[in-house]
């Protein structure tokens, strides 16, 4: 992707494996931004993001001429002011804005820690398999070295382990009932309306871990350890899981 009038496209870091780093990419694509997207590794986030004056090192992050933008909900925000008219997510819609932060704050948090409760504790080398992907040989090499490192480091940060996935997993399960009431009086999209909006974006980026649809980027990359598939499988036919599916189908 490249710039236009020679100005560099904006550089989007990002953890390949990362759902809310999803949310952004599809974002900006949806919304018509051209952007370059930077593999960043674990462990090595922390010091790329200090280089970039930032505090926290978490991503995605847009890195633009003037500013560095952090946060998915953020980056959907600038990229809805520069979109072409008509093209838009409803972004600051009062509603779509706190429907978009339960989702971020409840679901992202709480998928990502049903996932690796199992996944990073029990099957490691299927995560760093998704880490790696865009990175260069070096990268591989050094991430492979630094793994158990980083892993046991993600395990005690995101408070990872059989008990932490089933809490983690009747949290979502909650979101799910929310999400799946909101589309029992027919409606096409979460906010209502028409068009897809930001909501409807943000929870099939979300979710998608679950249902893996087609169109994501990784979903030839990352697979869903046995417990946990077993467990989605049943949750497949949901109204929102089919909701999410239908996105990924229709608008990514
Ligand atoms: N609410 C934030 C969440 C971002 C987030 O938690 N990112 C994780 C990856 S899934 C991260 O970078 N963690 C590493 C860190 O915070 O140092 C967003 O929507 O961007």
């Amino acid at each position: 992707m490249t710039g236009k009038l020679n100005m560099p496209a904006p550089r989007l870091y990002l953890f390949t494996i990362s759902h809310y780093c999803e949310k952004a990419r599809w974002g900006l694509e949806y919304l018509g931004i051209d952007y370059d997207a930077v593999v960043v590794l674990p462990g090595e986030h922390i010091a790329i993001a200090k280089q970039h004056g930032l505090k926290r090192g978490a991503l995605p992050y847009l890195v633009t001429d003037d500013d560095i933008i952090q946060g998915s909900d953020r980056i959907l925000r600038w990229a809805e002011a520069r979109s072409a008219p008509g093209v838009s997510l409803n972004c600051n819609d009062t509603e779509a804005m706190e429907m978009e932060q339960r989702l971020d704050h409840k679901i992202g948090v709480h998928v990502r820690r049903h996932y690796y409760s199992e996944a990073l504790v029990e099957h490691s080398s299927s995560v760093r398999h998704v880490f790696m992907r865009g990175v260069g040989f070096s990268d591989r090499i050094k991430l492979w070295l630094a793994w158990s490192v980083i892993r046991n480091k993600m395990i005690s940060g995101l408070d990872l382990g059989p008990e932490q996935g089933v809490e983690s997993s009747n949290i979502v399960a909650e979101q799910l009932d929310w999400l799946d009431s909101l589309l029992a009086d027919g409606r096409r999209f979460l906010l209502g309306g028409d068009q897809m909006s930001v909501v409807d974006l943000s929870a099939a980026s979300l979710l998608a871990p679950y249902v893996l649809p087609p169109q994501h980027p990784i979903s030839d990359t990352l697979s869903l350890p046995p417990r946990l598939a077993e467990q989605v499988a049943a949750w497949r036919s949901r109204p929102i899981m089919q909701h999410v599916l239908s996105m990924y189908k229709q608008f990514r």
